[in-house]
Order: C-alpha cells, then sequence, then structure tokens
C-alpha cells in the first residue's frame, strides 16, 4: 500500500488498483482527499498491470460531500472538476463501492465512476439544499440522466437520500453487495468488467431519461407549485431546479456550466452563509466545555413519566421509539387511559402513512407500562416529570420523588420556565435534578432545552447529552433563569407585539410581517393556536388586557373558532375580524394611546431588535454557552427561518453597530427594561467583535 496523501492511499491487489480514502469522521473531499484521487487515478493509467479500479472509504461511510469547512477560504488545487474528469475519461473502468453515505459531492464523484456498487443499508443523497447550495460538481446533469427528472428534482430540491433498493431501481447504484464483502466484491465487479469487456459507461453521454421531460416541461412548474409551500423564502429549491431545466434544455457541457454559474451565486448568498453556519452550530450545541469522553455516564434502561398528558404523553414516545421501557404515572384510571389512547391514535396516524408497521405499533405500546402510584419509580433510572406549571406542585412531587426514586436515579422535570434550582432544593440529591424542557408535540420537535442547574452533575448533563441524541433530540445547555433562552426571548418580542397593536398596527399585520420575516406564523395567529385562555381565569379576569377582553367577550382562538381571527368551521382557513380591530382601538382609547399608521419596517424591528438584546443579556449572565447555541434553540424550537441562521447570526449579518444603536434609539423614544442595551453588545460594538470571539462558557 502507498499513501499518495495522509488522506487517500494507492493499494493494488493484482491487476485491481484500490484507491483508499481515509478522511474522517465523514471521508468529506477535502484538499488531501481530491489530490489523492487525482494522482492515484495517473498511477493507475501508467501502471501496466492496472486494468480497473476500485474507489472505497475507510470507515464508517463513503464520502459525504465536498469538506464543507472549506468552504469560504481560498480553493487549493486540484478542484473537484479535475479529480472527476480523471475518473470519468479513464481508460478502465472505475468502480465506486458505496457503505454508509454517497453524499453531495460524494455522490457526484460516485456518479463519475462507470459502475456504482452498494450495501444494503447505504445511503445516497443531494443534501446541498439544505446548506442553502446546489450540487456544484456535475450532480444536477448526471442525477437526471441516471434516475430521470422527477426523482432527480425530489433528491436535490428536498435534498433527502434515497436507500439502495431504490437506488438499485433507478440505475443509481448497478449491484446490491452484501455488508462485509464490499470491498472484494467490487474488485470481482471490476474483474468481470475487463474480461467482459464492458463498456465504460459515462453518465454525461446518457440522454433517455431526459426525454419525458423534454416533451413535457411543464413538469418543471408543476414541481414548483408542489414545494412552493415547503420552500417559501429559500433561495436554493429555486437555483437546483433551474439547473435541472439547463440538464434537460442544454447540451451536457453547456448545462455544467449554467451549475457553475449558478452555484457560485448560491455559494456566496447569505442565506447559504447562514443555513451552514446552522450546520456546524447545532453540533457544536452537543460540546460542553467542561464535559469530555472521560466524563463517567449514568446508565439509562428504564425511565419514568409523571403525567401522561399532552406532554407527558409525546415525552414517554421519545422513548419508546428507541426501545426504551417507560413507566407512566397519572392521577386516576380516565386520565391514563386517555394519555395512552391518544398515543396510540398517534402511534397508528403514523402506521397508516407507512412509516412505522402495525407491529411496531404494538411493540411501542408494550414499552409503556402505566401505572396510578409514584411507588412505580422506585427501580426507574431517570423520572421526567411532566405536569402542568405550578411551582408549588413541582416542589412537593420533587420531594416526594426523593424518597421514593432509587439512588443515582435522574429527576428532571419538564418546566418551560420556572426556577429548577428551587425545585432541587426540595431533594437531598440537588446534584441528580436537571430540567428538560422538551417542546410541544414533544415527539415530533427535535429542539430540547436542557437546564443544567447550580448543583447539576456533570455525569448528569453528559447522561442526557448521550441520551438526547438516541432519542433523536437537538440538545442545547441552558441556564436558570425566568423562561430559559427560548421563552425569555419569546417573552420580549410579545411585550412589542402586543404594544404595536395598541399604538395602530393591526395584529394580522404584526403577524404578516414576522410570517414575510420567514416564521411559518405571526405572534397573534400563534396565540390563537395555542388557546388565548391559557392561565386566564374568569373569576379573576379584570379587562386588563385585549387578551382578557378578549377570552372575556368569548373568544378563546382556534379550539372555539373566534380569536384574534375568525376561522372557518370547515376548512379552519383565518380571516380578520372587524370586532377584534374595534375592541383594540376602545382599549388603547382607553389607554390615552393614540392610533396611527406602523411600517412594516417599525414592526420588524421592534419585535426581533429586543430578541437579540435578550440573548446578548442571556449571554452576559453565563445562561448559554455561546451565540450559536441561542440560534439553534430559535431556529428548531421558535420557526425562526433557518436562512436567516438564528436571531444572532441575523444581528451580526445587519451588523451589531447599527442593532446596537436602533436599540439605543427605540430605549431613548418607548423605554422600558428590555430596550436598556445589553452591555456585552455594547462592548462587543466599541471592541469591533462579533459573537465567534467569545469564549464557549460552562454554565453554572
Ligand atoms: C457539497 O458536497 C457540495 C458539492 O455539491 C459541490 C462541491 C464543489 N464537511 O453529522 P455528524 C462533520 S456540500 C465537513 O455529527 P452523523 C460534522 O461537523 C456537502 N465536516 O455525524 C461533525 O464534526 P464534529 C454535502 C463535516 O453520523 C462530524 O463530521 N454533504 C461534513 O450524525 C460528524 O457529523 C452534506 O451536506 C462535511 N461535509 O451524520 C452532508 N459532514 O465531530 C453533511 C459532517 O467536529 N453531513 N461533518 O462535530 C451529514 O449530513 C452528516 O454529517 C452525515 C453523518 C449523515 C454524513
Amino acid at each position: 500500500m502507498t499513501a499518495i496523501t495522509d488522506m487517500v492511499a494507492f493499494e493494488k491487489d493484482g491487476d485491481v488498483a484500490v484507491l483508499k480514502i481515509n478522511n474522517p469522521p465523514v471521508n468529506a473531499l477535502s484538499h488531501g482527499v481530491r489530490k489523492g484521487l487525482l494522482e492515484g487515478m495517473k498511477m493507475a493509467e501508467a501502471d501496466e498491470d492496472v486494468k480497473a479500479v476500485v474507489i472505497h472509504c475507510e470507515g464508517r461511510t463513503f464520502i459525504a460531500g465536498a469538506d464543507i469547512s472549506e468552504f469560504g477560504k481560498p480553493m487549493q488545487e486540484p478542484g473537484l472538476k479535475e479529480t472527476q474528469d480523471a475518473i470519468e475519461d479513464s481508460s478502465m473502468p472505475v468502480v465506486a463501492a458505496i457503505h454508509g453515505t454517497a453524499l453531495g459531492g460524494g455522490l457526484e464523484v460516485a456518479m463519475t465512476c462507470h459502475y456504482r456498487l452498494g450495501v444494503p443499508k447505504a445511503q445516497y443523497g443531494q443534501p446541498e439544499v439544505k446548506l442553502g447550495l446546489l450540487p456544484g460538481a456535475g450532480g444536477t446533469q448526471r442525477l437526471p440522466r441516471i434516475t430521470g427528472v422527477q426523482k432527480a428534482l425530489e433528491m436535490c430540491v428536498i435534498g433527502n437520500p434515497i436507500g439502495s433498493p431504490e437506488a438499485l431501481e433507478t440505475g443509481l447504484i448497478d449491484e446490491l453487495v452484501e455488508d462485509g464483502d464490499l470491498l472484494e466484491a467490487a474488485k470481482a465487479f471490476a474483474r468481470r468488467a475487463v474480461s467482459e469487456n464492458w463498456p465504460l459507461k459515462k453518465v454525461r453521454d446518457r440522454d433517455e431519461k431526459l426525454a419525458d421531460a423534454k416533451a413535457n416541461p411543464s413538469i418543471f412548474d408543476d414541481f414548483r407549485r408542489k414545494v412552493a409551500r415547503k420552500t417559501r423564502g429559500f433561495m436554493a429549491p429555486e437555483y437546483n431546479i433551474r439547473c435541472i431545466e439547463a440538464a434537460v434544455e442544454l447540451p451536457f457541457d453547456e448545462g455544467l456550466q449554467r451549475e457553475q454559474e449558478l452555484f457560485v451565486e448560491v455559494m456566496t448568498s447569505l442565506q447559504s452563509q447562514a443555513q451552514r453556519y446552522y450546520f456546524f452550530s447545532e453540533r457544536q450545541a452537543n460540546k460542553v466545555p467542561d464535559i469530555t469522553k472521560e466524563t463517567p455516564l449514568r446508565e439509562i434502561r428504564k425511565v419514568g413519566v409523571l403525567g401522561a398528558g399532552t406532554m407527558g404523553g409525546g415525552i414517554a414516545m421519545n422513548f419508546a421509539n428507541a426501545g426504551i421501557p417507560v413507566v407512566i404515572v397519572e392521577r386516576d384510571q380516565e386520565a391514563i387511559d386517555r394519555g395512552l389512547g391518544v398515543v396510540r391514535k398517534n402511534y397508528e396516524r403514523t402506521a397508516k402513512r407507512g412509516r412505522i408497521s402495525m407491529e411496531d405499533v404494538d411493540k411501542r405500546m408494550e414499552l409503556l407500562q402505566p401505572a396510578l402510584d409514584k411507588g412505580a419509580f422506585a427501580d426507574v433510572d431517570m423520572v421526567i416529570e411532566a405536569v402542568f406549571e405550578d411551582m408549588e406542585l413541582k416542589k412537593s412531587i420533587f420531594a416526594e420523588l426523593d424518597g421514593i426514586c432509587r439512588e443515582g436515579a435522574i429527576l428532571a422535570t419538564n418546566t418551560s420556565a420556572l426556577d429548577v434550582n428551587e425545585i432541587a432544593a426540595m431533594t437531598k440529591r440537588p446534584e441528580d435534578v436537571i430540567g428538560l424542557h422538551f417542546f410541544s408535540p414533544a415527539n415530533i420537535m427535535r429542539l430540547l432545552e436542557m437546564v443544567r442547574a447550580t448543583k447539576t452533575g456533570q455525569d448528569v448533563v453528559a447522561t442526557c447529552l448521550k441520551l438526547s441524541k438516541a432519542i433523536g433530540k437537538i440538545p442545547v445547555v441552558v441556564g436558570v433563569c425566568p423562561g430559559f433562552v427560548g421563552n425569555r426571548m419569546l417573552f420580549q418580542r410579545g411585550i412589542e407585539a402586543n404594544q404595536l397593536i395598541l399604538e395602530g398596527a393591526s395584529p394580522y399585520q404584526v403577524d404578516q410581517v414576522i410570517y414575510d420575516f420567514g416564521f411559518p406564523m405571526g405572534p397573534f395567529a400563534m396565540s390563537d393556536l395555542a388557546g388565548l385562555d391559557i392561565g386566564w381565569k374568569e373569576e379573576t379576569s379584570s379587562s386588563s388586557t385585549v387578551r382578557e377582553i378578549l377570552c372575556e367577550s368569548g373568544r378563546r382562538g382556534q379550539k372555539n373558532g373566534r380569536g384574534y381571527y375568525v376561522y372557518d368551521p370547515e376548512t379552519r382557513a383565518s380571516a380578520p375580524d372587524q370586532e377584534v380591530l374595534d375592541i383594540i382601538a376602545d382599549f388603547a382609547k382607553s389607554k390615552g394611546i393614540e392610533q396611527r399608521e406602523v411600517s412594516d419596517e417599525e414592526i420588524r424591528d421592534r419585535c426581533l431588535l429586543p430578541m437579540v438584546n435578550e440573548g446578548c443579556k442571556i449571554l452576559e449572565e453565563g445562561k448559554a454557552m455561546r451565540a450559536s447555541d441561542i440560534d439553534v434553540v430559535w431556529v428548531n424550537g421558535y420557526g425562526w427561518p433557518v436562512y436567516r441562521g438564528g436571531p444572532m447570526f441575523w444581528a451580526e449579518s445587519e451588523g451589531l453597530g447599527n442593532i446596537a444603536e436602533k436599540i439605543k434609539g427605540f430605549g431613548d423614544s418607548i423605554g422600558g427594561d428590555h430596550w436598556a442595551l445589553s452591555p456585552l453588545l455594547e462592548k462587543l460594538v466599541a471592541d469591533g467583535q462579533g459573537f465567534a470571539d467569545l469564549e464557549p462558557q460552562t454554565i453554572r
């Protein structure tokens, strides 16, 4: 075996050369891989004994794409195209041996090989769109030539991978090979290609799969319409479609040229920068400065959930999905039956959509053991309390759990805002207590705010981080403060949104501005969805806010068809309501507020800037480890558009100096604590620094 670079080796087995890639963790196409493959192809061509080449990867995966960390830096030669040309134009068969994931540039390299083999579990995809990009190494031109235009559109514009069975069916791979002997099978395949004189199949020369789309160009507009809702606001999906259109309309080389031009545009766009930043931010959130591989872990074999309501049921599903048994405790039989009934219905709906089998439904339900007494938690390794938000109730529950649970069990609360230190103080083991704030619906939403209280043990944090990966969540470690990161910042937006409607903006205008920014809905539509009467009591209601008055007049939100909006009973479509505008106008008058026209820009600034300011305060108080963690919370838990990176990324892209100036301006004209400029933000601006200059901090 000869090392060509530190990432690629050349190995000869008789008449077959193997180019072995070893660039952990995902064999990305870093400079050393591109150079190694190019040199390796030259070595194979120059060696008289070599009759075929196999490209194979060490470790857990085939090439998973271009090295994203190299983007935005000067490109080191050779580029990927030169390497691909050497493969495609080779005088001997080149075979890609695929395991793990062939993604992005990885699949594009494989498509320049003359043949491709994959193991049953391998996956193939062009996920560039999720990074705000498009396949920039011929993927948009070669993929439709293999799979046909419709499939290529789905793969490039949605970005989800396909598995080996579908890859075989569409011709993306030529043969399926059993796990374990991929390399040997690939060599044998290559020898067969040589001995039987198979043609050197070049995807670029194949046009037959484009014929349908050539005859029926409306396929592109049909597809645009189909994905319009999902892709609203994003730039890259449309660019991917245009490239595939070019594959159909132009000769191969011109199509490639078009792809290159459009790739440069998306690559340099702010959207792609935001999406790439977000990709790394999500992975970084897992890293906690004082937790290392050596931090001990606790074993979690069985979990307890207290409460079988919407939250408790959803939380329990996460564990059952991962094969972890759950003891679920409720006050009475009726509540537990109702809760488990909802869970079963959820699973059955998933089964109807074909995502799991009915057998899976039964298996998962069997993992949920109902009980009516907290004593059933005696042997669990972790309890998650999911009762309603009432401090006294939670405190008494934790005092009780302290007496029931075994030594070393983790005691978690699903509070979304309360003081976890105060709850932990009710036990004799505050080191075992942590907040695990799941978002609703808890079986679907991926964000998990992990609230590290002052005394929470490092091993408890480490165990919960590992566990969250097992149940498919994206954990963000945050500190104890009212509302933690997400709700604390949401609250600031709420103050201004409510003030704006008194000053003359309608709830519909505010919602539209927030929707146009890229959120799935604005604050008033969100209130209607959640229910206007959450936390509202008729007995104590005193017409002191618009929301109270709406509740008093029987408007409860979507659930009774009337809230800030009115809802069509059939279609659930929402429409503005003059009655609501009158209520607001009367209320404003009673407060002596003169209504005026409010610009969209003012609405945007007044809703979003206090969030950024609060994010900075959260950082300076040490309640988040890094600014990017705040962005992960907002993108994943609250629908902040990922193409704007998150509130902190967005603030930097607008210029922290500008943001600080505007906050000061509103502070002078409006006043209030939430407009008091964060000293951290002020200092960053004065020092000409950004959030990336701040060291990650340990939350205490
Ligand atoms: C592209 O190919 C453009 C071309 O069309 C055109 C070129 C001209 N680069 O996700 P994990 C790191 S665009 C650099 O936790 P998993 C990641 O940051 C690319 N680093 O593992 C993490 O680092 P750390 C198209 C990368 O097993 C570590 O690897 N390809 C890259 O859960 C482990 O990652 C994609 O979009 C990369 N490309 O999932 C695929 N990928 O340990 C992106 C990963 O320091 N990658 N890292 O935190 C993925 O989807 C997942 O990583 C994968 C593995 C499914 C491969």
